[in-house]
């Protein structure tokens, strides 16, 4: 359960504003860390409602409403959006500097979804680190492994972890270092296992009032950060089923695949789209087999999507 015992105290500067960072939202309410690791029960203002994990705010206890209320959004690094089934944009995380995409051999990968948080991770911009978690259920000949070794022939790093074998995890605290991760995926590839597995001794954090709710204990239902020993910070989120970026105008896709990136220059018309002009470079390049054809048919739909909205 959330330590709110000190969430009744009145913080010291009660008349001046406070800082810290939100590191879990339910609804119109947010928890609030300060630099001491106080954790803060508040409202959001009204319109502040677009507030998200990881924001730094500003806060203050409102005498008048017997509680804390923040009172501000801090400047963003970046914002990890997406949009849900109506088109509306949703905020994920703030402020981050790596994106941890975690699969698994059970569920399957979904390699469109892949593409997705690259092209996001590409975009905000932030490292991306492709986990394969539970690779003690793989096999030799997995079908992951294979997907995975054409992210690694794209300079994508990859982890083989386990968090029941304990494998992997060094590795992944590692490359996570002190910036600010976000664990995005598929639900039930492990990514609340592996914030377990970095963090020794952590019990899940889970809101007061989500455990209301009566909702399950595994499913995550509101991102949450949390510190690793290492001095980083690892933000769990909700699995999705399909995740769709903010903004995928052209440009976002051309930055989004960075085999495609590469080659851009090498077009002979400057504002090149790689669909059918003439000497093209990455049509040649798809053609010689050295640009995957499944990416490059994921470009061109998404492309085509855009160009049709
Ligand atoms: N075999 C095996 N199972 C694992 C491993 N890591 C996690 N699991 C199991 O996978 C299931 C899902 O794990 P979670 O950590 O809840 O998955 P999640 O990605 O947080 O799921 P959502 O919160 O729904 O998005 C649980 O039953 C875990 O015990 C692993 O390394 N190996
Ligand atoms: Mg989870
Ligand atoms: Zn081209």
């Amino acid at each position: 359960m959330i330590p709110l015992k000190k969430d009744l105290l009145v913080p010291s500067s009660a008349d001046g504003a406070l800082s810290g960072r939100i590191v879990q939202r339910f609804g119109a309410q947010v928890l609030v860390e300060d630099a001491q690791g106080g954790l803060y029960r508040c409202t959001l203002r009204r319109r502040l409602q677009d507030a998200v994990c990881g924001d730094g705010v500003a806060w203050t206890h409102d005498a008048a409403r017997r509680g804390h209320v923040v009172t501000a959004i801090a400047p963003r690094r970046n914002l990890l959006q997406r949009a849900d089934a109506r088109g509306q944009l949703k905020g994920i995380a703030a402020n981050l500097s790596q994106l941890v995409i975690v699969l698994a051999p059970r569920p399957a990968p979904n390699p469109l979804l892949l593409d997705r948080y690259l092209i996001a991770a590409e975009n905000l911009p932030a490292q991306a680190l492709l986990v394969l978690n539970k690779c003690d259920l793989c096999s030799a000949d997995d079908a992951a492994l294979a997907l995975l070794d054409e992210y690694a022939a794209l300079g994508y790093a990859i982890v083989q972890t386990s968090t029941l074998k304990g494998t992997g995890i060094d590795t992944l605290a590692a490359r996570i270092g002190e910036g600010t991760a976000v664990c995005v995926g598929q639900s039930g590839v492990g990514k609340s296992s592996l914030v377990q597995a970095l963090i020794p001794g952590l019990e899940i954090r889970i809101g007061a009032l989500s455990a209301l709710s009566g909702e399950g204990q595994h499913t995550t239902t509101s991102a949450a950060l949390y510190h690793l020993p290492q001095g980083g910070s690892l933000i769990d989120s909700p699995g999705l089923r399909d995740f769709i970026p903010q903004g995928l105008d052209k440009a976002a896709l051309q930055q989004g695949f960075v085999e495609i990136r590469a080659l851009a220059g090498e077009c002979r018309f400057h504002n090149c789209l790689h669909l059918h002009e003439p000497g093209c470079a990455v049509q040649a390049a798809v053609a010689r087999g050295q640009i995957n054809a499944r990416r490059y048919a994921h470009y061109r739909t998404l492309l085509t999507q855009e160009a049709m909205a």
